[in-house]
Parts: C-alpha cells; sequence; structure tokens
C-alpha cells in the first residue's frame, strides 16, 4: 500500500475512534467517503492510471473505504447507543415517589352562612344590596334616629377617622338609609357585610359581618315581620323553630324587639328587628303617613356558631387551617 494511502487510513481510523459527537463524526463521513471526500477523490484517480497500477492501486483504496465505512457504521452505532442511554438516566421518573398532593379550598364558614341567610331572603322576595364600610355620621347615625350626644351612640364604640370626618360603620343600615334614599317603595332589602366596633372578646370581635332587612311598603307590619322571621328561622335551622318576640329598645325602630329561639332548655337570643322609626322614613324623604316598614338585623357569626357548634367567635377570624378544613 501506498505510504500515503496509509497515513490517511490509519489517521482517518484513529479520529474515527476518538468521536465523541455524532455530528463530528457525520462531517468525517462527508470528508472521507462523500461525493468531494478524500477517498473518493483517489478513486478518481483511478482512470488516469496504467492497468496494472490501477488493479492493485484500486483494491487498495476500494479496502481502505470498506473498512473507514465500518468504522463509521460501528462509531455512529456507539454514539446513539450512549446518547440514548444518557437520555434515558436523565429522564428517569421514580413512580414510587409520593406525590405532591391537591388540596381542596373551601367557602369560609361566615361565607357559607351569609349566603344561606341570603338565598333564604332572596326566595322570600329580597334582593341584596351591598354600600361602603367607610362611612359619614349621617348615615351611620343621624339619619337612623340617633343623634348626636344620643346615649345610642355610647352603646357600641365607634371607629373614627382621626380627624372624626368619617367612621368605619357600626351596622350596615346606613346602606338601608342609601337605598331608601335612591328608590321608592315598595322596597325589600337584605344588606350583608363586614361591621366594626370597638369590642373584643370570645363573643365579640372588633369586625364582625351583619345581615340587615328591610321592608317599605303600604301596610307593612309587626304581623308582616313576625311572619317573615320565623319563616326564615325555621328554613335556616331547617326545623319548625319556636320563636319568642320579646319587647326591646332600639332608636331607629318603634316598636322594638328581640327574637328569641328555644334552644334545648334555653332560650338564645339571635336578632333585633321592628317596625321602623317614622323619623327614619323622613330623614331618606319617604312619607310617613303614608308608607310604613319593618327592619331586622342579625350577627353571621353568632348565627353560624348556632350552625356549626362552633363556641368560640375567634376561630373564624384565626384561619387555622384545622378549623377551616371541617367545613369542605
Ligand atoms: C336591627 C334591629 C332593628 C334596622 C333598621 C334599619 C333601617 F335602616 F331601616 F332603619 N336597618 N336595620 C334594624 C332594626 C336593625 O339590628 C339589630
Amino acid at each position: 500500500m501506498s505510504n500515503d494511502l496509509e497515513e490517511l487510513s490509519s489517521k482517518a481510523a484513529t479520529e474515527i475512534e476518538g468521536a465523541t459527537d455524532p455530528r463530528v463524526l457525520e462531517q468525517m463521513r462527508v470528508d472521507l467517503l462523500g461525493k468531494k471526500g478524500r477517498v473518493t477523490e483517489l478513486l478518481k484517480q483511478l482512470g488516469g492510471m496504467a492497468p496494472d497500477q490501477r488493479k492493485a492501486f484500486g483494491e487498495q483504496v476500494n479496502r481502505v473505504k470498506e473498512t473507514l465505512s465500518a468504522a463509521l457504521e460501528r462509531k455512529a452505532q456507539q454514539l446513539g447507543d450512549a446518547e440514548l442511554a444518557r437520555k434515558l438516566a436523565s429522564e428517569t421518573i421514580d413512580v414510587t415517589l409520593p406525590g405532591r398532593g391537591e388540596d381542596v379550598g373551601a367557602l369560609h364558614p361566615v361565607t357559607r352562612t351569609i349566603r344561606r341567610i341570603e338565598r333564604i331572603f332572596n326566595s322570600m322576595g329580597f334582593e341584596s344590596v351591598q354600600g361602603p364600610e367607610i362611612e359619614d355620621d349621617w348615615h351611620n347615625f343621624q339619619a337612623l334616629n340617633i343623634p348626636e350626644s344620643h346615649p345610642a351612640r355610647a352603646m357600641q364604640d365607634t371607629f373614627y377617622a382621626l380627624d372624626g370626618s368619617r367612621l368605619l360603620r357600626t351596622h350596615t343600615s346606613p346602606v338601608q338609609i342609601r337605598t331608601m334614599k335612591q328608590r321608592k317603595p315598595p322596597i325589600r332589602i337584605i344588606c350583608p357585610g363586614r361591621v366594626y366596633r370597638v369590642d373584643f372578646d370570645r363573643t365579640h370581635s372588633p369586625m364582625f359581618h351583619q345581615v340587615e332587612g328591610l321592608y317599605v311598603a303600604e301596610n307593612v307590619g309587626l304581623a308582616d315581620l313576625k311572619h317573615d322571621l320565623m319563616r326564615f328561622l325555621s328554613l335556616f335551622f331547617e326545623r319548625d323553630a319556636e320563636v319568642l318576640f320579646r319587647p326591646s329598645y332600639f332608636p331607629f325602630v318603634e316598636p322594638g324587639a328581640d327574637v328569641h329561639m328555644r334552644w334545648g332548655d334555653r332560650w338564645l337570643e339571635l336578632l333585633g328587628c321592628g317596625v321602623v322609626h317614622p323619623n327614619v322614613l323622613s330623614a331618606v324623604g319617604i312619607d310617613p303617613e303614608r308608607y310604613t316598614g319593618y327592619a331586622f338585623g342579625m350577627g353571621v357569626e353568632r348565627l353560624a356558631m348556632l350552625r356549626y357548634g362552633v363556641d368560640d367567635l375567634r376561630l373564624f377570624f384565626n384561619n387555622d387551617l384545622r378549623f377551616l378544613e371541617q367545613f369542605r
């Protein structure tokens, strides 16, 4: 074999053996055996040779060509196998690992209770209305027949802005005041929402939720109030509620009452209510000679505690998942 061919063959064989990249190996194949490859060029030279030389040289080049071709193929296979093995190793999935787990969320028990109260009153023809939590003195007190210096203002301690111009509503009644100013009777609404009072212990939270209701039309009276509230309580507690109306005082109603319900061998106070005071109707521009109304208010957390058997109101505000998860 000629020295040139010998050298080309052994150099190429070494390079092929040392290849680590399939693309580099493919480039080697093109450089050696491609249309313009070095081995191919040698074969092209055969045409210009003397017949005796041609036979011997042709056989040598062909042998080199076959050797290199086989080496290239073997190496390509080897690199392909290595690549596949690497890929399989890196994409291994351990199916015995524990899963990440999916937690299902749930509505807060207070939200559930508000929705339950709303659903019942909506079915009785009451429309849900909402309003601002930051209020002024007129909507939260004056329009509700609670003038400055009235002792009723001391009944509930109010959060005031530092300059005294605004306050956090202490009940949702200002929403009813706003609605009565905007609409003409008949008006039949319930107002769920957050309210705020300076108060914090086992049964009081500085923020809590109320649902207040209002029905203003011609000839609305105490009998309508009693009937509608008894119907609500029976639907809410899913039993024939034994209900007691006891006289009580709220400046925005006359007469006023506290509603109690028999709970085992005790009477529990559940909500307050009454016939809307004529001063309230006058304040919002409704003629008290023509229209009358009833109103009521209830604490949502209190009803939620009774319905779910919760004995500490603060559990509703700690957001401890061990508590909340029980309401899924
Ligand atoms: C209560 C008890 C009694 C009440 C009155 C009004 C309004 F705006 F119509 F005057 N809204 N809510 C009311 C009456 C609320 O909560 C214990």
